[in-house]
């Protein structure tokens, strides 16, 4: 209705400021009058009642002028759909996300959470007054038909000047209390008690290793509920020829602590526990390659007594060992196919899970129920493609890398075995790359 209204009174109007538009010469306007003289200048130019013919006009009057009619419902309609798209994070499905912040799981993302509200409610505050004030001043000294008034000019008031300097000062000062008690805190070594664990950022998969326990697996780490676990964050593993230890990862489970990241060439530690058995969902939180999306991992709190079962069964020898124990491989299994035939032994250990490479451990893989950094659930089917063609379920720099990284050779996540195999190698069939994920189905 309002639009048809502004709409049929458009021409009356339009042609009445052409009118005034018309002769006035720029000289003896003011500054707001002769802005206003461009914009009739424009309109009655697109209406056709008279035209410009005044030549420093005509460049910078280009592009669309024509006085936008709805903008503030629009702006109405936009503000609605970002509120209502905001709110639709707040579902019931909430329950379902495993990582959300605001739903802390151990006692240092409580910690975190406690230190969110007040310090939420302080921004939202400061926020809106501000923003609200902007709003309001804007409006109230809006510029007004037939009022053509400068503002009163003054220069600098020392009280305000002082006061919304000392304001906000103070506001952080009281703010850092207690964010910075919380850091330190959060840092402080959690005692001898804790269980160590050591995390390795790669390109891309987290390796965990538990050096009290001699044990090195990936994509998931274990730990114990109700105790403290003290994590040595690095994104080296010492062998320092590996392109994978170049870059910055970031290690983050949100329901279990906060942010961390983990630095080639610096060791980082932090503290996460977990109040109650359950999986809980991490990921690194820095952009980190290719495949930086999809660098998942999960966190699994077992019971203090399934934490020590699970321990125990890692520190085992593999349920079937790659080699007889006089050496010799048994000819057309899938050993043969793993040492020989595609050596994927050239990266990744299968016989003794205490020991790291360049690809995770695959010693007891078949104890987890995902792979890949927590991209996919451990099962035959996705197994069998993971082990035919890596890359096409993973973005990797490894299309023709067979090899163990050398110097110049980019090679970065695990290579596909049927495609750009490397002259002389030999290329994998599905039959063979089956035959493969079975052996590996059964290495508990
Ligand atoms: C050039 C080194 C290299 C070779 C050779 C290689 N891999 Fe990998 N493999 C990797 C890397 C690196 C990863 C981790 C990639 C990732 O998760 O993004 C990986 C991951 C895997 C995984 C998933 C493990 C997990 O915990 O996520 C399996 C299973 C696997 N490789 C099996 C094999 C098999 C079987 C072969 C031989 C046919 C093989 N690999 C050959 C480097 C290699
Ligand atoms: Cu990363």
């Amino acid at each position: 209705m309002g639009d048809t209204a502004i709409m049929e009174d458009a021409p009356r109007t339009r042609a009445r400021r052409c009118e005034t538009a018309k002769p006035t010469p720029p000289e003896i306007l003011g500054t707001q009058k002769l802005l206003r003289a461009k914009f009739a200048h424009v309109e009655c130019r697109r209406a056709g009642d008279f035209t410009v013919d005044r030549p420093g006009f005509a460049g910078r009057l280009e592009g669309d002028m024509t006085p936008r009619r709805s903008g503030g419902r629009r702006l109405l309609v936009a503000a609605a759909a970002a509120v209502t798209l905001v709110l639709a994070g707040c579902n019931s499905e909430m329950d379902k996300n495993g990582q959300n912040s605001l739903r802390p799981r151990s006692s240092q993302a409580e910690k975190i959470y406690s230190l969110f509200w007040p310090i939420g409610i302080v921004a939202v505050v400061v926020g809106v007054g501000i923003v609200s004030a902007t709003v309001y001043l804007a409006w109230r000294f809006r510029y007004r038909e037939g009022v053509n008034e400068n503002p009163k000019q003054i220069h600098g008031n020392t009280r305000l000047e002082i006061g919304w300097t000392v304001v906000p000062a103070l506001l952080l000062a009281i703010v850092a209390v207690p964010t910075v008690a919380t850091i330190f805190d959060l840092a402080k070594n959690p005692g001898p008690s804790a269980l160590q664990v050591t995390v390795e950022g790669k390109q891309w998969w987290w390796q965990f290793s538990y050096p009290d326990a001699k044990v090195v697996t990936a994509d998931e780490m274990v730990i114990p509920t109700g105790r403290d676990v003290h994590l040595h964050l690095t994104a080296c593993d010492g062998s320092g020829a590996s392109k994978s230890c170049n870059v910055i990862h970031s290690f983050w489970v949100p329901e279990l602590a906060g942010k961390k990241d983990v630095v080639p060439g610096h060791d980082n530690t932090m503290t996460l526990s977990a109040d109650k058995p359950g999986t809980y969902l991490g990921q690194c939180a820095e952009y980190c390659g290719l495949s930086h999306a999809n660098m998942r991992f999960r966190v699994i709190a077992k019971s203090p007594a399934d934490f020590e079962t699970w321990l125990g069964q890692q520190q085992q020898g593999p349920v079937q060992p790659l080699s007889e124990s006089d050496g010799t491989t048994p000819a057309g299994d899938a050993q043969t196919l793993i040492t020989k035939t595609f050596q994927c032994t050239n990266c990744h250990i299968f016989d003794d899970s205490s020991k790291a490479a360049y690809g995770p451990n695959l010693t007891h893989l078949a104890s987890r129920t995902t792979f890949a950094s927590g991209s996919y659930p451990l099962n035959k089917q996705n197994l069998t493609n993971w082990v035919y063609d890596a890359p096409s379920m993973v973005p990797m720099s490894s299309q023709d890398c067979r090899l163990p990284p050398a110097p110049g050779n980019i090679c970065v996540g695990m290579p596909s075995f049927s495609q750009n195999t490397p002259k002389g190698q030999a290329t994998m069939t599905r039959a063979q790359a089956e035959q493969i994920a079975d052996f590996l189905l059964e290495q508990q």
